[in-house]
């Protein structure tokens, strides 16, 4: 297992479309072991592969609050399937945006379909965090981020104060 980069805004591969995978191979269960590894080292609750550089269709996530219980998901090629009409708010963060965050309506409740890491295919019906945390990464595989649901206003300060945030990160 090995700890992947992090992509931080406004690196343009946050921006794309991901391709689906075609085959749950031996690359692909590395891959989703790199990114619960990255994602447990952050910290954070979930990760998709674009956030580390990679254009596939794949995410991983852990929304369980007891460090010594872990719940890992690993999900190719999810497909959100159905959606609540009730939404609900959550104060959203992200990786690649480090340390801001804003509120995000969302559906309560998905249904998901997607392939485990032995290429068999699941479904599963998600609420709460474990629901927000599903369609944040899920637009990520799209190319859509959390600040894409907030004003050009909102979106353009939270991109200034990260790259203010990253220049002084770097001559520290
Ligand atoms: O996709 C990502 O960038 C991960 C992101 C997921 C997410 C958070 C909140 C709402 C929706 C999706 C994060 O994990 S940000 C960090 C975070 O929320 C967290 C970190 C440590 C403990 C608990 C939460
Ligand atoms: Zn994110």
């Amino acid at each position: 297992m090995a700890l992947r980069e992090i992509l931080i805004i406004p690196d343009p591969r946050l921006k794309k479309e991901c391709d689906p995978v075609e085959e749950v191979n031996d690359e692909i269960r590395e891959l989703l072991n790199d990114m619960l590894e990255t994602m447990y080292a952050a910290p954070g609750i979930g990760l998709a592969a674009p956030q580390i550089g990679v254009m596939k269709r794949v995410i991983v996530l852990d929304v369980s609050d007891d460090k010594e219980k872990p719940e890992p998901l690993k999900m190719v090629n999810p497909e959100i399937i159905w959606e609540s009409e009730d939404t609900s708010v959550y104060q959203e963060g992200c990786l690649s945006i480090p340390e801001q965050y804003a509120d995000v309506e969302r559906p309560i409740e998905v249904g998901v379909r997607y392939l485990d890491e032995n290429g068999k295919e699941q479904e599963i019906e998600a609420d709460g965090l474990l629901s927000t945390c599903i369609q944040h990464e899920v637009d990520h595989l799209d190319g859509i981020l959390f600040t894409d649901y907030l004003s050009a206003l909102k979106r353009n300060m939270i991109l200034k104060k990260v790259q203010k945030l990253q220049k002084s990160k770097k001559s520290a």
